[in-house]
């Protein structure tokens, strides 16, 4: 039955590859037709739903490619764990000499993982997490602590709104979350779900997905504004910055002044949103650093020369911007 599993999980993902042979972004061929001697990589990466995933994808090309020691493989999984998962059992197929995973939702790894393992395939989950109690099925994880930036977010939130006299306001709050199930999306809500049960002036109105996208964001905000008045909506937090850029679209088309008539807080602080937050769009952006491509290649590096890497690595700086430091950071960012 499994093995039934794995062929139609392989033709959908076959079928979704050549779909989007266009727009995907798959680094080498899918058959292995490596050159001899080459250390085969490969990537099975969410998508490319936002400009936080872009730069992860280009950090991953730049760091793999610049070393020919390597053939890096990289699938884009369109958003769409059927696909990512059929993606990782062709690897295995493959007979890849490392799979990394940044997981599109935590659930649905123990099988597919104990193939990769009992194939002797090494794996590295990178960005997101895993759901598993069983550690022996990836080698190590390079992710951020989404919790924590949750947490800064609703810490910043609240001194800034000491900091504007409207601490003792009573303050409705929108809350735009990522993707369902990925552990972006579980840690950002449960930092900022805290944030809100620690402050009674925080009335939580709405919590609904955007999915990540721009798309999704101006859609859902627009649906927002049609269901209550202006006046109701004081703070949108959004759990990436596309989110927020959608959500300031559909608040200009009807008047309002995004970062003025409501409080914007977004996550990732990408380049174009720290620009918006010094052009006062939006009031803070909190950090995920997206660049683990050289992170991951460091430690695959390290299982080349036969050594153990750490097994949790953990980014995270508590970074924020808001309109005291953006302005001076826009160059720094990705
Ligand atoms: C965060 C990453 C999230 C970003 C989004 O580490 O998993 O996925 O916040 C991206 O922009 O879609």
């Amino acid at each position: 039955m499994k093995k039934y599993i794995s062929i139609l999980l392989c033709l959908v993902y076959l079928g979704a590859l050549f779909a989007c042979a266009g727009d995907g972004v798959t680094g080498g061929d899918i058959d292995d037709n490596s050159e001899e001697g080459l250390i085969v990589v490969g990537y099975a990466q969410v998508g490319a739903e936002s400009a936080w995933r872009m730069a992860n994808t280009e950090s991953f090309i730049a760091a793999f490619e610049s070393d020919p020691r390597y053939d890096f493989r990289l699938v884009d999984s369109r958003n769409d764990p059927a696909i990512q998962h059929a993606a990782v059992y062709d690897f295995i197929a493959q007979e890849v000499d490392y799979i990394i995973i940044a997981p599109i939702e935590e659930d649905g790894w123990y099988e597919i993982l104990t193939e990769a393992r009992d194939a002797g395939i090494p794996v590295i989950i990178t960005d997101r997490m895993i759901e598993t109690s069983d550690d022996s099925l990836y080698v190590c994880w390079v992710g951020a602590a989404f919790l924590l930036e949750g947490l800064v977010a609703m810490e910043w939130l609240n001194n800034y709104l000491a900091r504007t006299g409207r601490a003792d306001e009573r303050m409705n709050l929108f809350h735009m979350q990522g993707s369902m199930g990925s552990s972006a999306q579980i840690g950002r809500t449960s930092g900022i779900n805290s944030g809100i049960s620690g402050n009674n002036n925080l009335i939580l109105r709405q919590q609904q997905s955007g999915d990540f996208t721009l798309e999704k964001g101006k859609e859902l905000m627009a649906s927002w504004l049609r269901r209550y008045q202006i006046s109701d909506i004081d703070i949108l937090i959004a759990e990436n910055d596309d989110m927020a850029f959608g959500a300031i679209r559909a608040m200009q088309e009807v008047g309002i002044k995004p970062g003025e008539d409501i409080i914007i807080i977004s996550f990732d602080a990408g380049r174009n949103a720290v620009q918006a937050v010094a052009d006062g769009l939006i009031n803070c952006t909190v950090e995920s650093n997206p660049l683990h491509g050289p992170r991951v290649k460091e430690n695959i590096d390290l299982l080349e020369m036969g050594e153990t890497p750490v097994k949790m690595q953990i980014v995270h700086d508590g970074k924020y911007f808001d309109i005291n430091n953006a302005a001076s950071e826009v160059d720094n960012r990705f």
